[in-house]
């Protein structure tokens, strides 16, 4: 019984929250970069206000983040201490392409990643690489729209050729697209995308969604050619939908909210469209064009193993049922009267995450990878600077018991856990740090104020203990 020996217990980050320094050595500007903190970011992140370069009345916090890019070696050293076996993370696709159709890549984004790949090796961490953590170059939105055209697949798998040559003696574990499914709901940092007025929003997604999976599908073939030990995953956005009440119409929207985010994932993984897409797809007119061959492209190479984040589930109401609402990973749901929030307002519900993995493996049969969980919150340093954040421990400690419990009881194939974020770092959705998810401070205040020093948190001990032991004693 337990978790078996080589489970990969870590963290997650990505490279637009924590690396900032998006100027330095000939990186080029992202979506990401150019997402503002504050009341426009949602309009931007959904691609109905269009912000393609920094102006002077917005913040920008990726222009600095927490600054990995100068602090790298002590934040994968405290990584280290913590016994981490994997470091999720992303590479800055314009680090290497600045503006993306270049056809040669910039050395100097290259190096910075094998010295952060080396600096992983010494502690003997396991780099687990997210190829775009909503991450698109400026370039190939204002010259091709996004992911929108179907020429973004070329210049993704340069990249992707790019990096597994370079890192192949680094990397062996590599995911295509972090949460894919959240093209459908911020489809600017998801993929791009910019609305033009008047145009079919739904037809423009599922046309980009499209081109992903392909791009996805040639990542993985690629994958192997160029290294048969490599192994690619999908990511995806996960969070089983409860039906708000036993009332056949919510269960009905239920199943619907799931199969709209099992989607991409039954295409990545099964390598086909499901019927229930085809149809709608086709029923609402909506049916992204494809070529003759993307058939076959997306049968002959499925993932390897299948991961997903999870902070909550959802829980959904038909339409005019005057459910009240809750907040939740970049979208909203009915709020569901059986659990407790997080100061974000998102729901905290650990036995989701075993009901989650186990209708994941039921669905799939394939190995799976939690790799986005944990909580944010506001951390108050107390007297002598010190966190104590409790709460956050409480938090990954209940839902690593429902994890175990999906493992030792229900015999879910799982390769390990990824906490988010081991280090603080900006938040994605809110764009705010005082967001906080780290097992480490990072000295930096919600208005840029601060040393950048870090400080370990109580939960940095708790952590440690729990990889020691491989998920036994869990405090
Ligand atoms: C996921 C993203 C992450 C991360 C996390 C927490 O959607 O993959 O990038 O940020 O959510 O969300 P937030 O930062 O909005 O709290």
């Amino acid at each position: 019984m337990g978790l078996q020996e080589n489970f990969m217990w870590g963290g997650a980050s990505a490279a637009n929250q924590c690396e900032g320094g998006i100027f330095e050595d000939g990186r080029g500007l992202a979506n990401v970069d150019v997402c503002p903190a504050g009341k426009d970011r949602e309009d931007v992140i959904a691609g109905r206000r269009i912000m393609l370069e920094m102006d002077e009345e917005h913040v920008y916090p990726a222009v600095e983040a927490v600054d990995f890019y100068h602090h790298f070696r002590e934040d994968i050293r405290l990584l280290g201490e913590m016994g981490f076996r994997v470091y999720r993370m992303s590479i800055a696709w314009t680090r290497i392409f600045p503006e993306g159709d270049e056809t040669e890549p910039n050395e100097a984004g290259l190096r910075f990643y094998e010295e952060v790949f080396r600096e992983c090796k010494k502690y003997g961490i396991e780099p687990l690489v997210t190829i775009s953590h909503f991450d698109c170059p400026i370039g190939l939105i204002r010259k091709y729209g996004g992911w929108r055209n179907r020429k973004m697949i070329e210049f993704y798998l340069r990249l992707c050729e790019t990096l597994f040559t370079r890192y192949r003696d680094y990397v062996t574990h590599w995911l295509n697209f972090n949460e894919i499914n959240m093209i459908l709901h911020a489809p600017f940092m998801g993929a791009g995308i910019c609305f033009e007025e008047g145009e079919n929003e739904d037809a423009v997604k599922y046309q980009a969604a499209h081109h992903e999976l392909m791009a996805g599908a040639l990542a993985v073939k690629m994958a192997h050619e160029i290294n048969p030990a490599n192994k690619v995953g999908c990511m995806f956005a996960a969070g089983s939908a409860y039906p708000y009440t036993c009332r056949p119409e919510d269960v009905w929207e239920a199943l619907l909210t799931d199969q709209e985010n099992y989607f991409f994932v039954d295409v990545q993984a099964r390598g086909y469209y499901p019927p229930y897409a085809l149809k709608r797809l086709e029923n609402k007119g909506i049916m992204p064009q494809m070529e003759s061959e993307d058939e076959e492209i997306l049968r002959k190479y499925p993932v390897d193993f299948i991961s997903f984040s999870y902070y909550n589930s959802r829980c959904i109401a038909a339409p005019g049922t005057g459910s009240e609402e809750a907040e939740g990973n970049l979208f909203k749901s009915a709020k569901n009267p059986y659990l407790k929030f997080s100061e974000w307002g998102w729901p905290i519900d650990p036995l989701g995450l075993r009901i989650t993995l186990n209708q994941v493996y039921d669905r799939y049969q394939k190995p799976l990878f939690i790799v986005e969980n944990g909580l944010g919150a506001v951390d108050t340093p107390d007297e002598n600077g010190v966190v104590n954040d409790g709460y956050r421990i409480d938090y990954l400690r209940e839902h690593i018991r429902a994890m175990k419990a999906a493992v030792e009881e229900d015999g879910v194939d799982l390769m390990g856990y990824t906490t988010w974020a081991p280090i603080d770092l900006i938040s994605a959705g809110s764009g705010e740090m005082r967001k906080r998810y780290g097992f480490v401070y990072v000295d930096k205040q919600e208005d840029g104020r601060g040393t950048l020093a870090r400080r370990k948190k109580s939960s940095f001990y708790w952590y440690k203990r729990v990889i020691e032991t491989n998920g036994e004693d869990l405090g």
